[in-house]
């Protein structure tokens, strides 16, 4: 693909769909492409030609996509996302095009192994968590939907770091995962778009207006690198474009005049550092001026990119809500809003109010968060640093709106300076967030729960102003990834009961509901758990040298290590468990056999959440050693987990622990995905489990905790975690074992950081939660012991969970916030 206004008819046709037609090409691939003989030819060789073969088979659908939607000057998606969680793409490709029994004949019948080529490949992990994995699946979902749909993100040189355990702690090591070839990109620097920043600006009369231009001090090049989107079995592949920093000419002169040429040569590469690395935080910014750097580079090069080269040359702009509406993927893209004002008043030279007014109309935001140190905001000073013009177009929005507010509620300063876009203290800041508010057609939280508290708690005077602008799109999760792609067993037991259409109506499911009452079904079932176990305990071995014990219920929890997420309320539990069984008070035989899997990365900087990582592995270290326990217990913490990992991990879960303080995680995705694979949830009543629960039935899941109100209530009467610890002796017993240096070889010190947190703070209420959690693993122990009862409750999460597919998230945006339609072949 070279053009994106091309629109002429490409003679472009996929090779054949059949094994001696895919062995012909792979065998061209392997020999033009790779430059081996099949002979010499080492695994990635194979990866790498099969790759490439099988984006042959995409090819044509690529450029008829591309053409069909130039023809139908239908409206766009522009997902606008600084992460992208894609997992690897062999296998989504493979399904897409139905191509997976052929590959594995045409390639057995050159002795290779499929899983072996599979296993070659590293995904790009160009996201953090939920957020990323969120936009993976939507745009999987669109493509499947035949929307038109760009994708538009950064192309990081190095994704989320790849995690390894020293002595139980985790260190942080590059991804490298461009470094054996990057088969699924197609890098078009022929259509490279110019960014600039610094400098000042200046006012000028333009023939009787004053009009205000920018003069930059610094620019760079953003290349763009397209990737494939196939939607599921349906001619469809859209575009992901991800955007790669590169010094521009002007750049190199500039220096290269110096007359220090190594220096110079050096210097380049500080433009190129805007795309280097993704921030491995997580939902705690760090105001960082390199990362704002980042956020802008990619939205300049994507309005540019939509401008200029998908819309018609001859396009009205006042037409460009028609044609685009840029979806804000949190507040990270927000600067895309002045961005745009600053294209249309001082380049295009119109009016304020009416670019303002189309610009409104071409933004929607999705916050994902609710913590208040999530919400990014960016310092005056830095911003007017590096983005001048920027900061006005702000301070003029700004104005504007003040204005207006001050209209609708005369006298009332208070007001202004809480919806004030610039924060004055502590610093003096912009915060994105407000921001976006004001400038977005539409504001969504992605679950009921988190859209109400986003509307009571956080932006409560903007839903009072504009009550229509806030709605709630639930977030969902792709079926073609995590049920087809990750679990073949369980799609082809789900396709035997109610035909293969599931895949793209995920609410077909529901057909399956009577089988729960079927003891031959339920069978089936349980081999299909059985089956994935077996899957997972062999990749374990392979990959970490981990071995399962064989017939234990397997809880897992995995998502990034947070404290509201509350990972030490698992420890607790598990800690409290092992101390109870080896100071005699409970007999390990008298418990389902249980493994604990845990799998989390912690942003590096953060120290606790290091620390709790820490605490798991020594955890981990002491109860699977302990005769005493009889196996009863045993803790697993494979490294690195990605999405590679949850495809495995998940289909072979009993239990999906779900444990946030209510009213700290805005939807979680995982918690879906679990559902959809057949494992019952523990939860509190916290982000969609609140929707999950009401969709499966009480029956089927294990509540507990505090609900989100009563949280309120006991941080307002005076938390007192040290309370709870005096009261209750199963609780206190477990924090005085981690305390005694029972996990660190005596030494007290170790983990004192988070039994001290958890006595004197504890800021997600651990505590508070203990007793109410303890009692609902009781609970899932007595269920998990009655088997016909413990897999009619699975299949039952798996009937009733059609309502998280990603495509309903689609619709419920189309709906709700698009206005966009599907372009259907003609
Ligand atoms: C570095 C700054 C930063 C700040 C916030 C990075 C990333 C974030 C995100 C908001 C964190 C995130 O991934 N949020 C998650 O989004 C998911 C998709 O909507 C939700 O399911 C999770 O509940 C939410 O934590």
């Amino acid at each position: 693909m070279t053009e994106n206004r091309a629109n002429g008819t490409a003679p472009v046709t996929a090779p054949q769909h059949s094994v001696e037609g895919f062995v012909k090409e792979f065998l061209r691939e392997l020999h033009f492409g790779q430059g081996v003989t099949l002979a010499r030819a080492s695994d990635n060789d194979q990866y790498l030609a099969l790759a490439r073969t099988v984006r042959e088979y995409l090819m044509a659908r690529w450029l008829e996509t591309l053409r069909r939607q130039f023809d139908a000057q239908a409206k766009s998606v522009a997902y606008l996302s600084a992460e992208y969680l894609l997992g690897r793409q062999l296998d989504n490709a493979l399904i897409a095009t139905d191509l997976t029994e052929i590959v594995e004949e045409g390639l057995a019948s050159l002795g290779i192994d499929l899983a072996t080529l599979r296993e070659q490949e590293v995904e790009p992990g160009l996201g953090n968590g939920g957020l990323g994995r969120l936009a993976a699946c939507f745009v999987d979902s669109l493509a499947t939907m035949s929307v038109p749909c760009i994708g538009y993100g950064i192309r990081y040189e190095y994704g989320i770091f790849r995690q390894t355990f020293v002595d139980g702690w985790q260190v942080e090591q590059p991804d490298t995962w461009l470094s054996l070839g990057a088969p699924w990109e197609f890098p078009h620097p022929e259509h490279s778009v110019p960014v600039h920043f610094g400098g000042h600006t200046e006012t000028y009369d333009d023939g009787g207006v004053e009009r205000t231009r920018w003069v930059p001090a610094w620019d760079v090049l953003g290349v763009p690198y397209n990737y494939m989107v196939p939607g599921y079995q349906n001619g469809r592949v859209n575009t992901l474009r991800l955007w790669s920093a590169r010094a521009t000419k002007a750049f190199d002169l500039q220096i290269f005049n110096s007359g220090e040429y190594v220096d110079a040569v050096r210097a380049q590469t500080f433009a190129e550092n805007i795309s280097k690395v993704l921030y491995p935080e997580d939902s705690t910014p760090q105001g960082k001026e390199l990362r704002l750097q980042q956020q802008y580079f990619f939205v300049a090069c994507s309005i540019r990119d939509f401008v200029e080269n998908v819309l018609p040359e001859d396009f009205d702009l006042h037409d460009l809500p028609e044609r685009i509406i840029f979806q804000l993927n949190d507040t990270h893209p927000v600067i895309a809003v002045p961005e745009l004002m600053r294209i249309l008043v001082d380049e295009k030279k119109w009016d304020w109010d009416e670019a303002w007014a189309v610009t409104q109309k071409c933004f929607a935001y999705t916050c994902h968060t609710l913590l208040p140190e999530a919400l990014e905001v960016w310092p005056v000073e830095l911003l007017g640093r590096l983005l001048p013009r920027h900061l006005e177009i702000i301070y003029r929005i700004n104005d504007d709106f003040l204005a207006e507010v001050a209209q609708r509620f005369p006298g009332d300063e208070l007001r202004l300076r809480r919806m004030s876009i610039i924060a004055e203290h502590p610093e003096r800041s912009v915060r994105m967030a407000y921001l976006a508010t004001v400038a977005g057609a539409k504001v969504n939280g992605v679950a009921e729960l988190h859209s109400q508290l986003l509307r009571d708690k956080v932006l409560p005077d903007f839903s009072e102003y504009w009550p229509d602008k806030f709605t709630n799109v639930t977030n969902g999760v792709t079926p073609r990834r995590f049920v087809r792609l990750a679990n073949p067993a369980l799609s082809e037991l789900i396709t035997d009961a109610v035909g293969p259409g599931w895949v793209t109506d995920l609410e077909r499911l529901r057909e399956m509901e009577p089988l729960a009452d079927d003891a031959e079904f339920r069978e089936r079932f349980r081999a299909v758990k059985a089956h994935n176990k077996d899957r997972l305990n062999a990749l374990l071995q392979r990959r970490d040298g981990i071995t399962l014990p064989a017939d234990a219920m397997l809880d897992v929890m995995v998502k990034r290590l947070h404290e509201y997420k509350r990972q030490t309320l698992k420890v607790l539990h598990i800690v409290s468990q092992y101390e109870r069984i080896v100071s005699g008070e409970l007999d390990p035989t008298s418990i389902p056999r249980r493994v604990f899997a845990f799998g989390a990365k912690a942003a590096p900087g953060y120290k606790m959440a290091k620390q709790i990582i820490g605490l798991i592995n020594h955890v981990g270290a002491v109860v699977n050693t302990d005769p005493r326990v009889q196996g009863a217990l045993t803790v697993v913490f494979p490294p690195n987990y990605n999405v590679t990992l949850a495809e495995t991990l998940i289909p072979a879960a009993d239990l999906s622990e779900q444990i946030s303080l209510a009213g700290k995680e805005a939807s979680g995705t995982g918690n879906m995905k679990f559902a959809l694979n057949g494992a019952l949830t523990i939860g509190t009543d916290d982000g969609a489990n609140v929707e999950i629960r009401q969709l499966v039935g009480d029956d089927h899941f294990f509540l507990f905790g505090l609900l989100e109100p009563q949280v309120e209530q006991v941080v307002a009467a005076g938390y007192e975690p040290s309370r709870y610890y005096e009261e209750n002796r199963t609780l206190r017993r477990a924090i005085d074992l981690i305390a005694s240096g029972a996990f660190a070889n005596g030494d007290r010190k170790v983990f004192e950081p988070i039994v001290s947190n958890l006595l004197h703070e504890d800021r997600f209420l651990v505590l508070a939660d203990f007793q109410s959690y303890v009692e609902a693993q009781e609970r899932v122990d007595a269920a998990y012991l009655d088997t016909e009862g413990w897999t009619r409750s699975a299949i039952l999460n798996v009937a009733r969970s059609g309502f998280f597919s990603s495509d309903r998230s689609m619709w419920d945006y189309i709906d709700r916030i698009w206005h966009a339609q599907p372009v259907v072949a003609r």
